[in-house]
């Protein structure tokens, strides 16, 4: 049944009769309906992730890409005067992740259901997500984002949980969300809701009672944690997030023939980040309930966990106060405790301990008993064996393995450049959809001028792209002839955004004191604060204030123009990455354990500047010096600065002139004449003081390799060759490669 067909009998009327919200809904519908009929087969033996996060973006397009029905319905709406695009506008993006490793989980998901595995992804159903971003008067306001609406993609199912609360419980229900693998079978992502949960106690903003946990459980993904009711929450809707999986992964294995001795046969578990750790203690729970000795239950669960590490820093590696944890989930601590003498029998050194001052280390409990545990690109997971983590190392050498991240090839370049796919096609055929290393076949072309061209012109057609998209949708003028450089990501620290504004400020005085650009350039960027987060709040604040101060400047505004795009999403990525000459990539070298928008960018034939951090370090080893632009000091250099407490960012500031006159430029009457002092001071006196990111010494290396990349990127040709590289390299970083990974070395599905 075509998709014309379907519409007339659900609406009784043909499609051209039918308003687009009536379409939208009848293809939600078609499409549920096929992917329903592709549903995997099954198989013994099943993965759960678990994540707290699936920041899975719109689904329509995509799902009629794997489908493989996408250009038969556009052509029927065509057909009737529509377009997709239109009716694409209808589907309100779900923002239920944060940033990399929520949109990580996702394109996960894609290459599970891609390459035929019984795997599903469980979490949680936040009613609001993560906030909406607004900017009022240069400052970032929140508000709540509602996108569940009655035809959404998530169907209600039969499947309640009770999940036990010290003094309430409360019924849970089962939502799913069809995952289509491309040409392949339909997996499913799980997510769990209450039905107490009341919308109507957010205020201003978003606002909310914190202390009235049936109410609040999944209104918000990671509600403010700076107070104790905040942090409370979090342990609540962890708890939640994982009784709930803990209780569907027994009653499958059970229902497939499990005597639950055996549950490694029937059942792996990949905890994503801390937030899903308490599975381990709640599956031991469970299964003593279900008639297991506490020995044979923590043998049982040690056979079925692994854990995914994402980070160093501190900040991120949960620890919960045990007087949390007595309140919220008081059934889990003998449990914890339990696990913590055993460890502690065998092994006396606290800092490997899973309970210490108080605090149940997450991460702690994930590597004892656990199968694996991984780093998400290589230097992360050595800097996690060698330094973060290598008492850890010492105890299970083989536990440790790394799996460098991946990107799902049909979201971020088949659905997101359409035209960059046909040209590849064309060149090397199809093969490429399938086996991302067939890629590589494009590096015949980098000699080939005509050829390097057309790269060429299809990145000038997504520039056009993206400057009518920002026009029409946030009201922002571009030129299509500049140079985009872009920034796209959290806002933290250890990113440093505020390099890259410092940056915009030292170019904003050469451009005054006379020298021009060849080329004008737009700096634009796209980040949330974490409402919390002070400091990242007053980087957005002086970015925005730079743009309104250049933007209003007849000598400078000519030449340089910056952007920061409105609650950047994964649907505004997907227009900002195609479009993109050069993506920085400029973290503090150890600190960004991966990074994921740096492989979108270089399969969309863009260019890095960065830090050999992350997974930059591996493509620069694909594509060599001359085509990726490495600045800045290396990750044992800075490790070593933080050992010995050496640095401090006010000698640099003294020292070098130029620095002292951009930094100094943060507290400047110009600035201050549209922004807040308490905002712009605050950060000025972070920079000057502590400057923990260590922003100081990489600026003037920074602002150099810049000038080097827009320099060569006059010369079109030789950088169109440094385009076509990247895409011809990308072909490692599908997740389709990553996952394989996981499986061969973890799941054994
Ligand atoms: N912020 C890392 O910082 C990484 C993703 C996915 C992060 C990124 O470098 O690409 O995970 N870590 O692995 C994280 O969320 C809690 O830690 C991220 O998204």
């Amino acid at each position: 049944m075509t998709a014309n067909e379907y519409i007339k009998i659900r609406f009784g009327r043909h499609m051209d009769q039918c308003t687009n919200e009536e379409i939208y809904v009848g293809l939600l519908e078609y499409v549920k309906d096929k992917a329903k009929s592709k549903e995997i087969a099954g198989g013994k033996k099943k993965l759960y992730y678990i994540s707290a996060e699936f920041l899975i973006g719109k689904l329509l397009s995509n799902n009629l890409i794997n489908l493989g029905i996408y250009d038969e319905v556009k052509a029927e709406l065509e057909a009737c005067g529509k377009s997709l695009a239109e009716i694409e506008e209808i589907e309100v993006e779900p923002s239920l992740g944060n940033g990399g490793l929520g949109r990580l989980a996702a394109c996960f998901l894609d290459s599970i259901a891609t390459l035929g595995l019984n795997g599903d992804g469980v979490g949680l159903a936040y009613h609001m997500g993560l906030f909406k971003q607004v900017f009022n008067n240069n400052l970032q306001n929140e508000e709540p984002n509602p996108w569940m609406s009655e035809h959404s993609w998530m169907t209600k199912t039969e499947r309640t949980y009770q999940v036990d609360f010290g003094g309430f419980n409360v019924t849970s229900r089962m939502y799913d969300i069809d995952v289509t693998g491309y040409d392949s079978v339909t997996t499913k992502l799980h997510l769990f809701d209450v039905d107490t949960v009341d919308e109507s106690i957010i205020k201003d903003g978003i606002n909310f009672d914190k202390s009235e946990f049936t109410k609040n459980l999944t209104l918000f993904l990671y509600p403010d944690d700076s107070d104790d009711n905040g942090r409370l929450l979090r342990v609540y809707q962890q708890y939640f997030m994982v009784s709930n999986a803990a209780q569907l992964i027994l009653d499958e294995a059970v229902e497939k023939g499990s005597n639950l001795y055996d549950l490694a046969d029937y059942a792996v578990i990949q905890i994503n980040d801390t937030h899903p750790s308490m599975v381990i203690p709640e599956l031991i729970r469970l299964l003593q309930i279900r008639g297991l000795t506490m020995d044979e239950a923590i043998d049982v669960v040690s056979k079925c966990t692994a854990y995914t590490n994402h980070t160093i820093l501190a900040e991120a590696l949960e620890k919960w106060p045990i007087h949390f944890m007595m309140k919220a989930v008081p059934q889990l601590m003998p449990i914890i405790r339990e696990l913590h003498n055993r460890i502690a029998k065998k092994v006396a050194d606290p800092d490997v301990a899973i309970i210490k001052d108080g605090l149940v280390h997450m991460a702690h409990m994930d590597i004892h008993y656990g199968i694996s545990i991984n780093g998400v690109a290589a230097l992360h997971t050595e800097i996690l064996k060698e330094t973060e983590l290598h008492k850890f190392y010492e105890l299970y050498p083989e536990k440790f393995n790394n799996k460098t991240n991946g990107i799902t090839f049909r979201r971020w370049l088949l659905y997101c450049n359409p035209e960059l796919s046909k040209l590849i096609e064309e060149l090397i055929g199809p093969g490429f959809k399938k086996d991302a290393t067939e890629l590589k076949k494009l590096e015949q072309y980098m000699n080939d001028d005509a050829v390097v061209q057309r790269f060429l012109d299809v990145k000038n057609t997504r520039k056009t792209v993206l400057k009518n998209y920002l026009a029409k949708t946030q009201g922002i003028e571009i030129d299509d002839n500049s140079v985009y450089d872009i920034q796209i990501k959290r806002l933290h620290e250890y990113k440093r955004q505020q390099m890259n504004a410092l940056y915009v400020i030292n170019k904003y005085f050469e451009i005054k004191e006379g020298k021009k650009p060849a080329r004008p350039i737009t700096v634009i960027f796209g980040a949330k604060a974490a409402p919390a987060y002070v400091i990242a709040k007053d980087i957005i604040h002086l970015i925005l204030c730079l743009s309104e101060i250049i933007a209003k400047d007849p000598e400078v505004s000519p030449y340089l123009k910056v952007v920061m795009v409105e609650n950047y999403n994964v649907t505004l990525a997907e227009k900002l990455i195609p479009a993109c000459d050069i993506h920085e990539q400029i973290s503090l070298a150890s600190k960004e354990a991966s990074g994921t928008s740096n492989m979108k960018f270089m399969l969309n034939g863009a260019v890095a500047i960065g830090t050999m951090d992350g997974a930059n370090v591996e493509m620069h080893e694909f594509v060599g010096d001359d085509n990726i632009y490495i600045f800045g000091e290396d990750s044992d250099t800075v490790i070593k600065r933080y050992a010995d407490a050496s640095y401090c960012s006010r000698e640099y500031y003294e020292k070098d002139a130029n620095l002292k006159k951009c930094v100094d430029f943060i507290v400047s009457d110009e600035l201050l004449a549209v922004g807040q002092k308490e905002n712009l001071e605050r950060l000025y006196n972070e920079l000057l003081n502590k400057d923990w990111f260590m922003t100081f010494p990489d600026f003037k290396d920074y602002c150099q390799t810049k000038e080097k990349a827009f320099a060569d990127y006059e010369d079109r040709l030789t950088w169109g060759r440094k385009m076509v590289k990247n895409i011809a390299n990308a072909g490692f970083f599908s997740s389709d490669r990553t996952i394989a990974q996981y499986n061969a070395d973890i799941w054994h599905l």
